[in-house]
């Protein structure tokens, strides 16, 4: 098992890192297509979706031998659910609704072994159960990328202090939680949400820590804004997206022939 992970090393340099998120289900055909694809990173969502513990076990399988470094959006900021991942085979973590530095510390302790953190000891898939021991327990906390989203008006308060916890490698925004934290429901473009997300990028920057955005029908225009603003950890689509708009691009374009 590889377990150097450069994404972590994008994050704090703040290069680009392109990634995509993997929602539909526990299918290792998924990561495979993706993976194939040649995204930097693939996130499993395991905050909304039906994916559990064994899905990304099998999802990592299929990123398995191939470029993509495998992340998992945990379903929410708790010890258990991150050391599951971890075990089963992710490279970075994905932690939702981090409001606080203290929340943010407790994300990346359930993340690290001591002495940094408070991560278990066992043989797991991730270190070729046991064969890998010693080599993953050494090397495992430098490697092991640590992102949390920033998706209220509280985070964004308090995201000085979000950043300055040693651990946090990034941060990724959830516009939509946002907004409905700043009252303007599903309006992820209006001008409060972007001065937020200004706000965000501008501590990552002082901080040397990456900002991270979901670019969900992903443009040339939306691209280019989002690395001009800064942003340099960035999902590309979503395989639901991908599927429904490449089915119904080709059944528009077969009745637009036929016609
Ligand atoms: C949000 O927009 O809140 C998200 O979590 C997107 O994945
Ligand atoms: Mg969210």
């Amino acid at each position: 098992m590889n377990i150097t992970n450069p994404i972590r090393k994008a994050l704090l340099e703040r290069t680009p890192a392109l990634g995509s998120w993997i929602q539909i289900g526990p299918y290792p055909a998924l990561s495979e297509i993706l993976a194939n694809a040649g995204f930097d990173w693939l996130g499993i969502d395991c905050e909304h979706s039906e994916i559990d513990v064994e899905g990304v076990t099998a999802l990592t399988r299929g990123m398995y031998g191939r470029k993509s470094v495998p992340f998992a959006r945990v379903r929410e900021n708790d010890t258990l659910a991150i050391r599951q991942v971890l075990d089963a085979g992710v490279q970075g973590i994905i932690v939702p609704l981090v409001n606080t530095a203290e929340e943010a510390k407790q994300a990346v302790s359930s993340a690290k072994y001591p002495p940094q953190g408070v991560r278990g000891f066992c043989f797991s898939r991730m270190n070729n159960y046991g064969i890998d021991f010693d080599k993953y327990a050494k090397t495992a906390n430098e490697n092991i990328a640590v992102v949390v989203m920033i998706e209220s008006k509280q985070a964004v308060e308090n995201i000085d202090d979000i950043l300055g916890v040693e651990g946090v490698d990034g941060v990724f925004i959830g516009p939509y939680d946002m907004s409905g934290s700043y009252g303007v429901v599903g309006k992820t473009s209006h001008a409060i949400i972007q001065d937020a997300c200004k706000k965000v990028v501008d501590a990552c920057k002082k901080h040397g820590k990456a900002a991270g955005m979901h670019l969900v029908k992903p443009t040339p225009e939306t691209i280019r804004k989002t690395v001009s603003d800064g942003f340099t950890f960035i999902a590309l689509g979503v395989d639901m997206v991908f599927l429904n708009d490449a089915a119904s691009n080709a059944l528009e374009t077969a009745r637009d022939v036929l016609e």
